[in-house]
């Protein structure tokens, strides 16, 4: 046989539970850890997540990479990256992890939760005004597998939910809007603003004081929130605090960031109108995630499409 093995290289990520994974799914395949390949002519797949420098080039009958994650920027800037299909992770445990996260993030702001704990402290009973969801525009940046499914959730709790994508993109219920042109007018309708966009170089630095002085201003929740699952390099920190400070912003929900982990002196960790999470929105699980990646080398193998493909031109 020729060359069929996988190389798994998960940068932060332990590396074992993927190669027990593949070896739950497919007991006959090699797997290699990097940095341990005795036989660099025997990988055919790499398992890739923030693999570290080197861990991609020198295989000669490299056929296909995926990454581990949905998100691909940890690949694509790579200079000496193998020219092969990428595949990306779209698996419906990863879309329902992110929507629980986009949902508890929008209706923390939504019901007022923060100002709520921070009552809770210092056992204060005082009851807030509260808008009906219906009176509450939800504006979701980037309407792509994620994007959609927060869309629809919402929708069903009521909120009016609208996206913004490069190609307009048709969601009963959820009104689309398409392109730079399109922009602004998304900002103008939006209270509450969702980011699931990918970071390529048209979006890094997206979120920053420019587009916030944008968003509504007459929204029933007061001051508009920001809210972003996407990638850190996608928002301007600085920014977020001032906007923030200044009443821009009205709260803030974030799971990525620009240096992960966080620094220790962020003035974001103790902003009282910001929730902060670990990258932890939308955990990649082994045990969900490889069963897909085997039927995706059986494929390929069998002369079959590969699907979930990477463009690398667009960067998503
Ligand atoms: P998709 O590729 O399915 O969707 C991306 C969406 O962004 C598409 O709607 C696309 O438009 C839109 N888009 C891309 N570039 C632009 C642009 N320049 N202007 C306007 N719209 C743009 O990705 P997913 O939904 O699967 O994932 C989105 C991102 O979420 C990932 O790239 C990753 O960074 C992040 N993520 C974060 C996780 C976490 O734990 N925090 C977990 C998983 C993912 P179009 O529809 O026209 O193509
Ligand atoms: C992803 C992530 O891109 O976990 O899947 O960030």
């Amino acid at each position: 046989m020729g060359a069929n093995a996988i190389l798994i290289a998960s940068g932060p990520w332990d590396p074992h539970a993927w190669a027990d994974a593949v070896h739950d799914g497919d007991p006959e395949r090699p797997v290699f850890i990097w940095p341990d390949v005795p036989d660099r002519a025997a990988i055919r797949y790499v398992l890739a997540w923030k693999p570290p420098r080197g861990a991609l080039t020198g295989f000669p009958n490299l056929g296909v990479m995926f990454s581990l994650g949905a998100g691909v920027d940890h690949l694509l800037p790579a200079e000496d990256l193998p020219d092969v299909p990428i595949v990306r992770v779209v698996d419906p445990d990863l879309t329902a992890r992110m929507t629980e996260w986009v949902t508890l993030q929008v209706l923390l702001h939504h019901r007022r939760h923060l100002a709520y704990a921070a009552q809770q402290r210092v056992h204060r009973w005082r009851e807030l005004p509260q808008p009906a969801a219906r009176e509450v525009r939800v504006g979701i940046m980037g309407l792509g597998v994620l994007g959609r499914d927060a869309a629809e959730v919402l929708m069903r709790l009521g909120f009016a939910v609208a996206g913004w994508s490069r190609r307009p993109q048709s969601i009963a219920g959820v009104e689309s809007f398409a392109g730079a042109d399109r922009f602004d007018a998304f900002l103008g309708r939006t209270d509450i603003l969702v980011c699931l966009l990918p970071l390529t170089p048209e979006t890094r630095g997206i979120l920053a004081l420019p587009l916030f002085r944008k968003l509504a201003r007459d929204g029933a929740l007061g001051a508009p929130t920001l809210i972003n699952g996407g990638r850190g390099g996608l928002q301007v920190e600085a920014d977020i605090a001032q906007a923030l400070d200044d009443g821009i912003l009205g709260g803030a929900s974030l799971d990525v960031f620009e240096v992960e982990p966080l620094p220790k002196e962020s003035p974001l960790w103790d902003h009282p109108k910001v929730a902060i999470t670990p990258h932890s929105a939308a955990w990649s699980s082994p045990q969900t995630l490889v069963p897909p990646i085997l039927t995706q080398i059986r494929d390929f193998e069998a002369g079959r499409p590969l699907t979930n493909l990477v463009d690398r031109t667009a960067g998503y």
